[in-house]
């Protein structure tokens, strides 16, 4: 397992409290309970070093992690949970649209979806909101320790025909066993890059 430095800057409720950096940034977003911040755990070599969530989707805040000195990942709160509740929607479009339209340096979206689960409407208006902004995605499909093979590629397959992006940006990880974390800091890198 790779070691990399995080540290925690700033969890933000708002855009004044948004670290004055320009590292470039990657932002995780998912259903509660999808798996973001153990992906962020894992992707570090740690093991509870992002919020992990007791009460999930609670936190109304991004927090944003340095990693390395070189970059930025930005854990945004799961959503799911109480979306259709207006209120709730509301207040998660108030935290995230301003982040969206005015982050300079944010060069990409990570999309973590439980790879048991077929996305649903909450996934599709995250992907096409960042398509909309011109972001490129990353679809990492979280916790394939709990299929089989068989019914991982059956899940992936669901997965990419429903998101509408390519086999090649859909990475199956396991933050249990770690696998997929090289693939995916290849994909991160190149995000970077770009
Ligand atoms: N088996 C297995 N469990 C996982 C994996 N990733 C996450 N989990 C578990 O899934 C639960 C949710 O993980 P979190 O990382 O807190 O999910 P999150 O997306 O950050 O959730 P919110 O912050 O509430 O939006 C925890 O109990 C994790 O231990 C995985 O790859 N394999
Ligand atoms: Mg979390």
């Amino acid at each position: 397992m790779q070691y990399h430095e995080i540290e925690l800057l700033v969890s933000a409720a708002g855009e004044k409290q948004w670290p004055n950096s320009s590292l470039p940034e990657i932002m995780y977003a998912g259903r509660s309970n999808a798996g973001k911040s153990s992906l962020i755990n894992s992707l570090c070599g740690r093991k509870n070093f992002a919020y992990k969530g007791k009460t999930p989707g609670k936190t109304r805040l991004l927090n944003f992690y340095e990693v390395d000195k070189k970059m930025i990942f930005t854990d945004a709160p799961g959503y799911g949970y109480a979306m259709g509740i207006r209120s709730d929607a509301a207040s998660f479009a108030k935290l995230l649209d301003p982040y969206f339209e005015k982050r300079e340096q944010l060069k990409g979206m990570i999309l973590v979806l439980d790879c048991r689960r077929t996305p649903n409407d909450d996934d599709l208006t995250m992907i096409e909101y960042a398509r909309s902004m011109h972001l490129p995605i990353l679809a990492a499909l979280t916790k394939i320790d709990k299929l089989s093979r068989n019914q991982l590629n059956q899940q992936i397959e669901l997965i990419v025909n429903t998101l509408h992006i390519s086999r090649t940006s859909a990475i199956p990880v396991s933050s249990l066993n770690k696998d997929g974390m090289d693939t995916m800091w290849k994909q991160i890198n190149n995000m970077i890059k770009a």
